[in-house]
């Protein structure tokens, strides 16, 4: 199949799981046309059956705000006139699907046949597709996409229950390359952060407002206060005995920077901003937090679980489709700090219950979402949307 994949292409999980999947179809002989305001961040090195079509919008003094939904929306037509395109696979609705339905309309005239499906990742339908100044138009991009699928389950209901659409949302579950995001052993780094034989704490997101970066600092600061020295260490009984790495960026990294120096515990975080590849930093970490208000999957969570690493996460959205309580982690209410802090305690003083999380959290990752499994999901979904059309 010759396919056009768009969205956002810069950190965030949607474009992640858009560009992992298109790099995936380009490996079983589909021809995959990523078109965007920029390179998916993802796509660094060449891939062969992989090309790149940049939407550029021209500026113009009479426009406060440049119309880049039109601009994607022309960008797909001559794509999908030029290239041959058999289907436009759209990432996030909002504008992505809005440009693929007006570009699949405009080509009809022409005499095109070309399938829009949509995927839903989160806040395009929990948070920003809700907004009054959104919703007519997402719902309208959801109805009359030709194919819908949503992350979760709960996204699934999620969607269904806030729009009035007619459509059927078939649940895709996102998925991780177990081969890729895999413990390495990566000793000298370890030793590097942790030189005393610290448990290691990673958080990793964009830092918006909805992932509760503070709460994951406040989690820190109260364990490293009481300290979780193992009995024997000479330092047993005293505060600290862990650090946490606080990976990416986004608007609350400042005031999460300034909890963890009003809390006295800076000189044991790190703040290192966006990286690449994050299986290195996995793969000296020893737990997980993912403290947010909302999380339609939480693709994070599962690279981390693919590197043997047990998660603790607040019980939201569709995080309890992946994380499983008391299996490969904990989940606790929303801003639930103290019952976190109690939990991560657990499983990072626990030597047993966490090589069994650390190992239960791997096998979920590949049992139940390893790239195998999952992207001939999207291929029997684009077949069965093309005959529909067809029919
Ligand atoms: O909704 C967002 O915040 C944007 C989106 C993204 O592009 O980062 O994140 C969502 O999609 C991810 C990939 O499907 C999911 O793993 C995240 O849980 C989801 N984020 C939220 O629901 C907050």
């Amino acid at each position: 199949m010759n396919i056009g994949i768009t969205c956002y292409p810069t950190f965030g999980g949607s474009g992640v799981v858009a560009t992992e999947l298109g790099k995936a179809l380009a490996g079983r002989g589909h021809t995959v046309h990523f078109i965007a305001y920029a390179l998916p961040m993802r796509l660094e090195h060449m891939v062969e059956n992989v090309y790149f079509h940049e939407v550029r919008v021209n500026t113009y003094p009479l426009f406060e705000y440049p119309p880049y939904a039109l601009a994607l929306a022309s960008k797909m037509i001559d794509v999908a006139q030029h290239e041959g395109l058999d289907l436009l696979h759209v990432h996030y609705a909002i504008p992505h699907a809005t440009s693929a339905v007006l570009a699949r309309d405009i080509l009809r005239a022409k005499g095109i046949t070309i399938p829009v499906v949509t995927t839903l990742h989160g806040t395009d339908i929990t948070l920003v597709g809700k907004d009054p100044g959104f919703k007519p138009v997402v719902e309208h991009a959801i109805d009359t996409s030709d194919g819908v699928t949503a992350v979760s389950d709960w996204l699934r209901r999620e969607t269904l229950d806030s729009f009035d659409v007619a459509s059927d949302v078939e649940v895709i579950p996102n998925f991780v390359d177990t081969d890729r995001f895999r413990r390495q052993p990566k000793d000298h780094f370890r030793q590097a952060i942790t030189p005393d034989g610290e448990r290691l704490i990673a958080h990793v997101s964009n830092f918006r407002k909805v992932k509760r970066a503070a709460d994951a600092v406040e989690v820190f600061a109260r364990l490293h206060q009481a300290g979780v020295w193992p009995e024997g260490h000479p330092r047993h009984g005293q505060p600290g005995g862990v650090k946490l790495l606080m990976v990416g960026d986004g608007p609350d990294r400042a005031a999460s920077e300034a909890a963890a120096r009003d809390a006295g515990v800076w000189a044991d975080v790190r703040f290192i901003g966006k990286q690449e590849p994050v299986e290195e930093i996995l793969s000296i970490t020893d737990l997980f937090l993912m403290p947010s208000a909302s999380e339609t999957f939480g693709l994070a969570a599962l690279e981390a679980m693919a590197c043997d690493v047990p998660v603790v996460s607040s019980d939201v959205g569709g995080l309890p489709e992946l994380n499983v309580d008391g299996e490969t982690g904990f989940l606790r209410p929303i801003g639930d700090v103290g019952g976190m802090t109690e939990a991560a305690r657990t499983v990072l003083t626990q030597p047993d219950l966490h090589a069994r999380m650390a190992r239960a959290a791997r096998r979920r990752a590949v049992e139940c979402f390893d790239i195998d499994r999952i992207v001939p999901q999207y291929e029997a979904h684009y077949g069965r949307v093309i005959a529909g059309i067809e029919a």
